[in-house]
């Protein structure tokens, strides 16, 4: 096996900081110290850079059908995307068809997925359809290494399940001692507020984010969040946007209760000023939609206070074709926004470098925490003797930009195109290989290795 030496560099882990050098052996950390005297096959010399766990966004949609259409990143364009950007993990969500089984889901996005990933991926199984089959189901799932199963409280008639489906699900979920995930927003009040805009002929981008105001999201969340009390489940809201929705998180803390909180980049950098123009909105149409500034200073604080533990990104891109689907209707418009490969660097430029958040807590929320709460700690999630060879070296000054025309996924536009930022991630490591250096990708289609994974260790 080679071997590589990573020396002088800033390794920043959950719980240390400080200049150290890694030996990586085959695909493991195998040795960390100062001044390693070893030979190695390879030595990176890291001085005066950070180096910090591979990023894992738990929350990307790949090649996924919906609203008519497939998010247009493949498990192979999404995860090399994900690579050049520091993340070396991704989670990917399977969606049951109403009235099909878990099994066949995944089977599909197995066919998707497998041979095509740059990069390591998981995947979370949602469950549109709880009856006694799906039921059945869900401890053969747990056995394929899939520890978390979604539900949504929206999307009526395509993946929404009613409370009746929320409580069955969550008490089978707990009985394998997995995690039950939500987006959590009121599908019918949105459904409704959908409706009366239509009927007004109020048709543009703007009208996506007005008929789902951050009650219906607050709302959501508290129902969520009473009857995970009651279950005794593991919970955790996946993109969490405001200060309504966090408020009612806060209040379970009162109970003594514990419910693990995303949010996601573009809600703590992007407000809902972006709908106010006419169809270019569009490229900001997603679910939940921005929101006001006051929830983006929630959501920093809310970071620092412990209260949100993971910044993903809900990855769900659409090239500008598919999003001229809701050309003259919102409702149309597929919903996502592009973001997994620009995650790690915005969060360093605006958080670490901004001094919003600390470098450990930039590798709490970028991927530790990820890794504890999704069953994949210690083997992802940091640097230690005998995890995954993750990592990523990071310039914390080196200045650059982001634009479509550079940038790696498979759409035709940026949500932060012209965006300038400080701090570059120059070398990424996937299992003790170089996946990417100075802008070049050296891991072909098909690296990607399926992650398998246990329980929550959090
Ligand atoms: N929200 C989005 O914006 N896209 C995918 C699914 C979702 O909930
Ligand atoms: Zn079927
Ligand atoms: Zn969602
Ligand atoms: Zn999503």
């Amino acid at each position: 096996m080679s071997s590589l030496l990573i020396k002088n560099g800033r390794v920043v882990t959950a719980d240390s900081d400080g200049v150290c050098d890694v030996l990586i052996d085959g695909e493991t950390i195998v040795a960390l110290g100062r001044n390693l005297a070893v030979q190695a096959d390879q030595v990176i010399d890291a001085t005066g850079k950070l180096v910090m766990p591979g990023g894992i966004d738990p929350h990307v949609h790949l090649d996924m059908p919906f609203m008519g259409t497939f998010s247009s990143d493949t498990h192979e364009t999404g995860t090399r995307a994900a690579l050049h950007g520091g993340t070396t993990t991704v989670i990917d969500f399977v969606l049951q068809k109403q009235g099909h089984s878990l099994r066949e889901a995944l089977t599909e996005w197995q066919g998707r997925a497998t041979g095509n990933a740059v990069g390591d991926y998981s995947f979370h199984m949602a469950v549109t359809d709880f009856n006694e089959q799906t039921k059945a189901e869900i401890s053969e799932m747990v056995a394929e290494g899939i520890t978390s199963f979604k539900a949504f409280m929206a999307y009526k008639g395509a993946l929404m399940i009613d409370d009746a489906q929320m409580v069955g699900l969550m008490q089978e979920v707990k009985k394998h001692g997995a995690l039950v995930t939500v987006h959590a927003t009121n599908g019918d009040m949105i459904d409704t507020l959908v409706a009366q805009h239509r009927a007004q002929g109020k048709l543009s981008p703007l009208y996506h984010y007005l008929s789902q105001p951050e009650v219906t999201e607050a709302e959501a969340s508290g129902r969520f969040t009473d009857i995970a009390n009651y279950t005794g489940v593991n919970a955790y809201i996946v993109h969490l946007t405001c200060e309504g929705a966090l408020n009612q998180v806060r209040e379970a803390t009162r109970r003594n209760q514990r419910v693990f909180v995303e949010t996601c980049i573009q809600y703590l950098l992007l407000d809902a000023s972006l709908y106010e123009q006419d169809f270019d909105g569009a490229k900001w149409v997603m679910s939940p939609p921005l929101r006001e500034k006051k929830d983006q200073q929630t959501l920093w604080a809310g970071i620092n206070q412990g209260l949100v533990q993971v910044v993903g990104t809900d990855h769900c891109p659409f090239l500008w074709e598919q999003k001229k689907l809701g050309e003259k209707d919102f409702s149309k418009i597929p919903n996502g926004h592009p973001a997994i490969e620009h995650r790690m660097e915005l969060l360093f430029s605006e958080g670490v470098n901004k001094g919003r958040i600390t470098p450990q807590k930039f590798v709490e929320v970028t991927s530790t925490n990820a890794a504890k709460i999704f069953g994949m700690f210690p083997r992802k999630g940091t640097i230690g003797i005998g995890a995954d060879a993750d990592l990523v070296i990071i310039d914390p000054e080196r200045k650059h930009s982001i634009s479509a025309a550079t940038h790696h996924m498979n759409v035709d536009y940026s949500a932060y195109e012209g965006w300038e930022l400080t701090g570059k991630i120059e070398t990424v490591l996937l299992r003790g290989q170089v996946a990417v250096h100075d802008g070049q990708a050296k891991v072909e289609k098909g690296y990607g290795q399926f992650i398998k994974r246990g329980k929550t260790s959090f």
